[in-house]
């Protein structure tokens, strides 16, 4: 049996601080960041939680991103904000955009929000949910760097380039899923060769595009889509979206831009908004109770929302806190030293 460490939420936001602000992150950044990998760390979202701190770190000493980098806001069109991140991390200029978003989307009733330039490591849940608390309905998609093969092919084109979408339920928490077009987030192959564990069938090919099920194999080959084509089709529009319609990297672009340095990808986010309200008017409240009767015929059978799993870890980590893999959490203790010269 492996070894846990248990972390009160408080601990490990203290620790994701020091660890990020150790290696040069700013304040503003590193709180922002410390939000998000709490609150993954929370949700019992692994591949998105503490485990993220090591590619954070990595991607800052290799000079990649700027840890200081303050976010510039653009009013780019009546119904469009755009967030240059300047070569910082993504969470900051989300951070900056979100009001001018929200405030856009009240406005004209859908909204866009393009953030570019940005170094992009997070989970997209913790945003479009923030949007839906806000009463609107949203999305939210990017690319990552070229690990995945299109379905029919064996060479890596597209990211990981997950898509997440919220809905306001009034009362209760958003119904949200948030999803990687690969078979799985980059982040669980990590984590299975972490630990040394086989991965499932179905989720990479070897370098030669054989499928395998090691997951160093994976790592050198190439990941596969969900879904086959559908989820090739959707991969490639959010390369087309969240890239060159609002002038940023693609996937493969972002690998580039790497030059095998093994950071974070580097490209663009976009983000999308739309007010019940405007839709509706006096009607808002009768349509969306409408939607809660879809939901109802999903979980009177059984069957469970997307995210119930992750709000029932939310209710437990804020009582008991979070049981992190020893390993993992010796590993990010380590980024408190000095690098190794
Ligand atoms: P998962 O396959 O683990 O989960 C996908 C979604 O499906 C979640 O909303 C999940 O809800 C829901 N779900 C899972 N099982 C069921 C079920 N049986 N019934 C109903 N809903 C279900 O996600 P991925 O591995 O594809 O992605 C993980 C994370 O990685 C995402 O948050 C994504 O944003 C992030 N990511 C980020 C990238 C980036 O470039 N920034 C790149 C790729 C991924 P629940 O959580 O409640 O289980
Ligand atoms: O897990 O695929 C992933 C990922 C890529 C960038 C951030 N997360």
């Amino acid at each position: 049996m492996s070894e846990t460490v248990q972390l009160s939420l408080a601990e490990v936001r203290e620790l994701s601080l020091n660890v990020l602000q150790r290696n040069g992150y700013s304040e503003a950044h590193s709180e922002a960041i410390a939000d998000v990998i709490v609150a993954g760390q929370r949700d019992d979202c692994q591949s998105h939680g503490l485990y993220r701190l090591l590619v954070c770190v990595q991607t800052i000493r290799h000079g990649k991103v700027d840890g200081h980098a303050v976010p510039e806001l653009v009013d780019q069109a009546a119904s469009i904000v755009r967030v240059d991140a300047r070569f910082g991390n993504s969470l900051l200029a989300f951070q900056t955009g979100l009001p001018h978003f929200i405030q856009k989307a009240r406005a004209t009733g859908v909204a866009a929000m393009a953030i570019n330039n940005c170094f992009h490591f997070s989970a997209l849940w913790p945003e479009v949910e923030q949007l839906a608390t806000e009463g609107l309905v949203a999305m939210a998609m990017t690319p990552s760097h070229s690990w995945v093969a299109p379905a029919g092919g064996t060479k890596p084109v597209f990211g990981t380039n997950p898509i997440a979408f919220a809905w306001p339920r009034p009362g209760k928490t958003p119904f949200v899923f948030d999803f990687a077009t690969s078979a799985i987030a980059r982040g669980d192959i990590e984590l299975h060769r972490r630990q040394g564990k086989a991965l499932p069938e179905g989720w990479a090919i070897d370098a030669d595009g054989n499928p395998t099920t090691d997951p160093v194999a994976a790592l050198k080959g190439a990941m596969l889509t969900f879904g086959g084509h559908k989820g090739s089709a959707l991969s490639a529009m959010i390369e087309l979206m969240a890239g060159p319609l609002i002038g940023d990297m693609t996937s493969a672009e972002s690998m580039d831009f790497d030059a095998g340095a093994g950071a974070t990808p580097c490209h663009g986010e976009l983000l999308l908004a739309f007010d019940p309200i405007a839709f509706l008017g006096d009607r808002a409240s009768e349509d969306l109770q409408r939607a809660e009767n879809l939901f109802e015929a999903i979980t009177n059978q059984g069957a469970r929302l997307p995210s119930e799993r992750r709000y029932a870890a939310r209710a437990e980590s804020g009582v008991h806190g979070v049981e992190v893999p020893k390993a993992l959490y010796d590993d990010v203790l380590r980024l408190l030293e000095p690098p190794k010269a």
